[in-house]
């Protein structure tokens, strides 16, 4: 089956939550916007005939499913691809650590953006400062804790985040620090000093074969100021 991945076409953004265990896998997919461009993507998540509407970006086309919300979406790639545990606990454990990374991401965007998104960075920038600093100083540092904790507690000896074996949750984690490391340079190397099982899961992810091959490709978008992942140096430590 070749899947249909609908984002928008010029940021990594939440989309790359799910590109990156499709690439993981070798899964086919069509980045549908990308190829055929934005309305093709718009047409269908209004179309009056599809039962389960996303009311945002991404969704992922799955033979006669349309799912919406990246954790759902990593629920039915993990199940699929031998990408999560099997087990209900497990299933249930993953899920619930990929939803705390949706609360993560939202935060992350709320920096840039801490009043509207439909206003301009330029026009809160202010309150972007305030917004950045409590992030930094406060949340930031409790997620990584929290993180560094679940790893901890899964204890495998190689270092995965969830079981013995690569996850969606990694995949996940691995963004995380890319995308820390390009909005706030100085302030994750700070942060990740303290978060030696994050950096070791992200290594872990980067070093798969398919990986380490999309990275490298242009099939990887640039970070760039328009996605969640935002450098403003004003707004770094
Ligand atoms: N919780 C959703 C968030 C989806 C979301 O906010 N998508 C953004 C792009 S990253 C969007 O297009 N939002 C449009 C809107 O909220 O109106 C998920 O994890 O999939």
């Amino acid at each position: 089956m070749t899947y249909r991945l609908y984002y928008w076409p010029k940021i990594q953004g939440r989309g790359e939550l799910v590109r990156l265990p499709l690439e993981a896998v070798g899964a086919k997919y069509v980045d549908v916007a990308r190829t055929a461009g934005v309305p093709a993507m718009m047409k269908v998540m209004k179309d009056p005939r599809l039962k389960t509407p996303s009311f945002a970006p991404p969704f992922l086309q799955a033979g006669k499913l349309v799912i919406g919300q990246v954790a759902n979406i990593l629920l039915y790639l993990g199940d699929h691809h031998d990408l999560a545990p099997k087990t209900e606990a497990g299933r249930l454990w993953a899920h619930q650590v990929q939803l705390t990374i949706t609360d993560f991401f939202a935060e992350v965007h709320d920096t840039h953006h801490p009043i509207s998104t439909g206003l301009y960075y330029e026009d809160q920038k202010h309150e972007a400062k305030r917004r950045t600093r409590a992030f930094l100083d406060e949340r930031l540092p409790k997620f990584l804790g929290w993180f560094e904790d679940v790893i901890a507690r899964n204890g495998s000896k190689k270092g995965w985040s969830i079981g013995n074996q690569l996850t969606y949750v990694d995949t996940s984690l691995f963004q995380i620090v890319e995308g820390l490391r390009y909005a706030f340079p100085k302030a994750t190397k700070k942060r990740l000093a303290d978060a030696p099982r994050i950096v070791r899961v992200s290594d872990l992810v980067a070093a798969q074969p398919r990986v380490d091959a999309y990275l490298a490709s242009d099939r990887r978008i640039a970070f760039n100021e328009d996605g969640i992942f935002r450098h403003y140096a004003e707004l770094d430590e």
